[in-house]
């Protein structure tokens, strides 16, 4: 019998109409063999945290449930954003799609391709909020909710644009 781990990933675009590319990597994540069971987060608008002058961000989470190993969901991920146009030369420079694995079960991981829990969504509104739609009861590796750490969180930014879950 197969292994399923459930799994979130966080989706950000902020070039080349963001709200098409979430939609369309949606569907992409939604057809891969090796997963079923998505479910996404509400959507959210916010600034873009980096350098220079950016549009504004999309961000969702989504949640599924993979036979994948953490690198073998890495590389699925990275096809799918290269499909997506993504150029990689600036860090935190704008991008038309980026997959992020925030989540993978229970695990901690430290690998020179991986870093999960992500390394930066404890602090990230455009992370959390999304995250604790989906799962309020979810807590990280270390053992502090999804739940407090958006408490401490600054959400002031986050303009929400859909409010539905899409189950596929
Ligand atoms: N990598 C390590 N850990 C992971 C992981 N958990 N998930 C490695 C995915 N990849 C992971 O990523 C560089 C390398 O990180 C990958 O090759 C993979 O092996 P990248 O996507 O090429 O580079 P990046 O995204 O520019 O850098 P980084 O540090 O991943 O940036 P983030 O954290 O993804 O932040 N502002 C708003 N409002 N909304 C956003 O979504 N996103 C970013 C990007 C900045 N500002 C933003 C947003
Ligand atoms: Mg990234």
């Amino acid at each position: 019998m197969n292994n399923f781990t459930t799994v979130f990933i966080g989706l950000g675009s902020n070039l080349s109409d963001p709200a098409e590319q979430i939609n369309s990597a949606l569907n992409e994540l939604a057809q891969l063999t090796s997963s079923q069971a998505l479910q996404c987060a509400p959507w959210y608008s916010s600034k873009a945290i980096g350098p220079g002058d950016q549009p504004d961000y999309i961000n969702t989470v989504v949640k599924l449930e993979t036979t994948l190993a953490p690198e073998e969901l890495l590389d699925e991920l990275q096809s799918i954003e290269k499909r997506h146009g993504r150029q990689r030369n600036i860090r935190w420079g704008a991008r038309t799609l980026d997959l992020d694995i925030l989540l993978f079960g229970e695990d901690s991981i430290s690998t020179h391709r991986l870093e999960i829990p992500h390394p930066e969504m404890s602090w990230r509104g455009f992370v959390l909020k999304p995250l604790f739609d989906l799962a309020p009861a979810l807590v990280l590796p270390k053992g502090r909710s999804v739940k407090d750490y958006l408490t401490a969180c600054d959400t002031s930014d986050l303009r929400l644009l859909k409010d539905i879950f899409i189950e596929q």
